[in-house]
């Protein structure tokens, strides 16, 4: 096993990267090294299904396959190994069928099929040992010793990148957006490094085409949230229990809460969000269901605390899932990428959850007196206040703006995110985005003029809220987006943050403050690169780096 593809890499070695008999999130070795072949498999399956696409032979189905494949390898998403050996089997098959139809479709047309080579013979051993023998020669470090770390960690770059970006475009297609433009990037991204590339020059290049298309997949995204659901509207989301019977979710993925809401019309259950789904109580459609009542905790890494305290079962739907305790193991369930050993896992059909809370106490008091916070602020409500905003800042009544985005997670570094927030000015406005609100969202910030100081914009899912608003706000004041009074701070964990991170590199923005520590992935040589070419800073200290924000107006 050898994983770093996240910021809770162990850092207690050489060079950071998990190895021992653990990773840091809990991940075995077996299920590493089955992730590590999973990710071999579909980049076979992505050479053929590319020149297949050329030749007007795309297999959509096989796209989404790559797409939902590369979701179960993200940190804190699925941990279950007889789950990956299934895939990988049916990998083989995918890429099979993908195989014949680009033979026939290179045939059709006079060409002789290329013999390809690397990944795209791959085909899996009959045992689990053989499995893991294969996957010891296709691990993320393959090749190390003769291309070197730099051409390792942009590779790395790349497909973790392109890991978040098709976890994105997952959440997406199951509201029904496919994009075969997007499915072709995907796969031409993942054949390039299936070939294993040198060039670093070329690798970085490919890096920001991560970046661009992970743009294009969060607007896709973003309309199929609000296509489905409405644009969210700001929301007062209570965070007190009320009496009755629970059900939590937690996860990003809107339309299993849909479902879970519909399934549970009538029955009395109350139904709470965790995590990254507190934003879901901005959207009209959801937000139309009377028994969602409600947030329950915090971030993710709080989870094992208060899903033991919850009165009822809890529905993980994504990222991110850590080790379930003995005490609530038996009620919590799993469904669409999401897995752990031993826990049940559904899909579309949630009775069990239903018949789980039927079950339990659920809440045996409301408690008062009631405490809310407010979310919502996505791009249609923040840009239909665009002239109070302007104006604010023109009568400097609004000195700057701070996006504070990303992932929460425990280590003590990430207290620069919460110490920023507190000690922004009270003539500033902060944005948030992602679970790192959880560190000071309760905290009343006040208001400007009626504009609230805090905005929250949604999940990590929703940048493209945040790139729309910088965008417009730029145009607005006819000025660059660099030239904004605007100060990114981005607190990364996964490989969602990594495809956010390209993403506003590929678009110029720069002086992104990134912690609490860099990628373990990028090595010295390559952090000085990104730190010339894109003006990168790590996170210091939040005072000086306030005063620097407004020094540089
Ligand atoms: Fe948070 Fe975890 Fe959103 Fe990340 S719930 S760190 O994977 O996706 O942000
Ligand atoms: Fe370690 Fe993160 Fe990989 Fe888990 S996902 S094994 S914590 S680097």
């Amino acid at each position: 096993m050898f994983c770093f593809q996240c910021e809770q890499t162990d850092r207690t070695g050489q060079t950071p990267g998990c190895a021992g008999a653990r990773g840091n999130c809990g991940k075995t070795p077996v299920t590493a090294d089955l992730q590590d072949l999973l990710v071999h498999a579909v980049k076979g399956i992505a050479q053929y299904a590319s020149r297949a696409r050329v030749l007007g032979a795309g297999d959509d189905d096989a796209a989404r396959f790559v797409l939902f494949s590369m979701f179960t390898t993200l940190t804190n998403v699925n941990f279950t190994p007889t789950r990956f050996v299934s895939l990988l089997r049916e990998a083989e098959g995918v890429r099979n069928r993908v195989r014949e139809r680009y033979e026939e479709a290179a045939r059709a047309r006079g060409l002789v099929p290329e013999a390809l080579s690397g990944p795209a013979t791959w085909s899996p051993e009959p045992d689990l040992d053989g499995m893991l023998r294969q996957a010891a020669e296709v691990g993320v470090r393959a090749g190390l010793d003769v291309v070197g770390p730099d051409v390792v960690g942009l590779r790395a770059l790349c497909l973790y990148g392109l890991k978040g970006v098709c976890a994105y475009a997952h959440h997406a297609t199951v509201l029904g957006l496919h994009d075969p433009k997007v499915y072709a990037e995907v796969e031409d991204l993942l054949s390039f490094l299936a070939d294993n590339p040198t060039d670093p020059d070329q690798l970085l290049e490919r890096a920001l085409r991560v970046g661009m298309l992970n743009l294009d997949v969060m607007r896709l995204l973003d309309a199929a949230n609000t296509g489905t659901f409405g644009s969210p509207q700001p929301t007062a989301v209570r965070t007190t229990p009320v009496a009755g019977k629970a059900i939590l979710v937690s996860g990003h993925d809107l339309k299993d809460l849909a479902a879970l809401l519909e399934q549970t019309a009538g029955t009395g259950i109350n139904v709470y969000t965790h995590g990254e789904m507190l934003p879901a109580h901005g959207y009209p459609a959801l937000r139309a269901h009377e028994h969602l009542v409600g947030n329950y905790g915090g971030a993710w890494h709080e989870q094992q605390v208060e899903f033991a305290r919850f009165p009822g079962p809890i529905l993980m739907t994504s990222n991110c899932i850590i080790e379930p305790h003995l005490s609530y193991r038996h009620r919590i369930f799993t469904t669409g990428p999401v897995g752990w050993p031993g826990v049940r896992h559904l899909t579309e059909d949630f009775r069990p959850v239903i018949q789980a809370a039927m079950a339990m106490p659920g809440f045996a008091e409301t408690e008062e007196p009631e405490r809310a916070i407010t979310v919502g602020f996505a791009r249609d409500a923040v840009l239909s206040v665009t002239d109070r905003i302007v104006d604010a800042v023109r009568q400097g009544a609004v000195r700057h703006f701070f996006l504070i985005g990303g992932c929460d997670g425990p280590t003590p570094g990430r207290n620069y995110f919460t110490d920023l927030a507190l000690s922004a000015p009270q003539d500033s406005v902060i944005l948030t985005l992602g679970c790192n609100k959880y560190r000071f969202n309760d905290h009343d910030f006040g208001s400007i003029g009626g504009i609230p100081r805090l905005l929250d914009l949604g999940q990590c899912n929703d940048t493209y809220s945040a790139i729309t608003i910088a965008l417009r706000l730029a145009k607005e004041f006819g000025c660059d987006v660099n030239e904004l009074p605007l100060t990114l701070a981005l607190s990364w964990m996964e490989q969602k943050a990594v495809a956010v991170l390209l993403s506003l590199l590929a678009l110029g923005i720069r002086n992104i403050h990134l912690g609490p520590d860099l990628p373990g992935f990028l090595t010295p040589n390559l952090v000085a690169r990104i730190v010339d070419e894109f003006g990168l800073r790590t996170v210091g200290d939040p005072a000086e780096d306030i005063a620097t924000a407004l020094g540089r107006r």
